[in-house]
């Protein structure tokens, strides 16, 4: 039985007893649509100091560099499409509707996984597609395509406005934590994608999961500090693994009695 059928397998005997099939994922399921991953050599570290741009004092410093990193970053995901690898996950959604719930707890503030299906997603870093006032209640997530002054202010209070993410140093938001917590708790199958599984308190969730004794299945090119605690490594990029992976759970669902 090859790697991806035994995956399968795995989820299949989850799924058949009602157990979550959490997915958490990372920037890497998004590398094929064009979206750099952090870490990696095209990563958006490289040209940006993450202490410049992705922290509160940072942004107090220069927002308007703070600003320009993330309109980047937002530029690119407008002009990003979902990839084969986002698709297969809304794709077994749909196919487990009726067994188990197949939520998905990202890192990622790109949207994708909405834009491709995916119904249940826990954005546990906020979106590009969001900002809000630093003062008063005020959020958005209807956001021009270009601002035509950086940074903006809020039309409620005139306070400098910010994008809706979670910078380094700032808590996630309680209840998304809170409930991607629950789900690494009760989950039959943690699928961890494309993470290097370095960030906390988001890379603690498949350590919990495993803890309680879901059966986690990695799918990343390469190793990770979780590899050589999951059940089982699918070695390759997200777009081929995660179709294939959706495809073997497919022939298994129809070849099940009583399909
Ligand atoms: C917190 C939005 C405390 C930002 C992000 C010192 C000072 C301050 C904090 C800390 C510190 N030391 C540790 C910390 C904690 C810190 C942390 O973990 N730092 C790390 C770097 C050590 N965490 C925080 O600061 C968090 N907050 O701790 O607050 C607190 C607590 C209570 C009360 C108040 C405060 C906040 C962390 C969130 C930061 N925000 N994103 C923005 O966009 O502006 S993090 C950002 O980087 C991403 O969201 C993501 O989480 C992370 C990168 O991780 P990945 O997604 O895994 O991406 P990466 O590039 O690393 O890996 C890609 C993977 O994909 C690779 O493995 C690659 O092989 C693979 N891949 C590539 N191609 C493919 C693929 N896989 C599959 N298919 C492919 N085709
Ligand atoms: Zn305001």
């Amino acid at each position: 039985m090859t790697e991806i059928e035994q995956a399968a397998e795995l989820i299949a005997d989850a799924a058949a007893n009602g157990q979550p099939i959490v997915a958490f994922t990372g920037a890497g399921v998004s590398q094929e649509s064009g979206v750099p991953t952090f870490h990696g050599s095209n990563g958006i570290w490289q040209k940006y100091d993450p202490g410049q741009v992705a922290t509160f004092d940072g942004f107090l410093d220069d927002p308007a560099l703070c600003w320009r990193f993330h309109e980047e970053l937002r530029a690119l995901c407008l002009r990003s499409r979902p990839n084969p690898a986002h698709l297969a996950l809304a794709w077994i959604e749909r196919a487990l509707s009726t067994h188990a719930p197949t939520p998905v707890v990202t890192q990622n503030i790109d949207g994708l996984h909405r834009a491709a299906g995916s119904t249940r997603v826990l954005e546990l870093h906020g979106s590009c597609h969001r900002m809000r006032c630093i003062e008063c209640e005020f959020s958005s997530d209807e956001m021009p395509t270009q601002f035509g002054v950086l940074p903006p202010s809020c039309g409620e209070c005139g306070a400098l406005l910010r994008p809706d993410v979670v910078w380094f140093g700032e808590q996630l938001p309680s209840d998304a934590m809170a409930e991607a917590h629950r789900l690494a708790e009760s989950a039959g199958v943690m699928l961890v994608i494309g993470t290097s599984a370095t960030v906390q308190p988001a890379a603690s969730l498949p350590v919990v999961a495993l803890r309680q004794g879901a059966a986690l299945i990695e799918v990343n090119p390469e190793q990770t500090p979780l590899t050589p605690m999951v059940d089982l490594s699918l070695q390759g990029p997200a777009g081929t693994t995660l179709p294939q992976l959706a495809e073997a759970v497919g022939t298994l669902l129809n070849s099940a009695p009583g399909e």
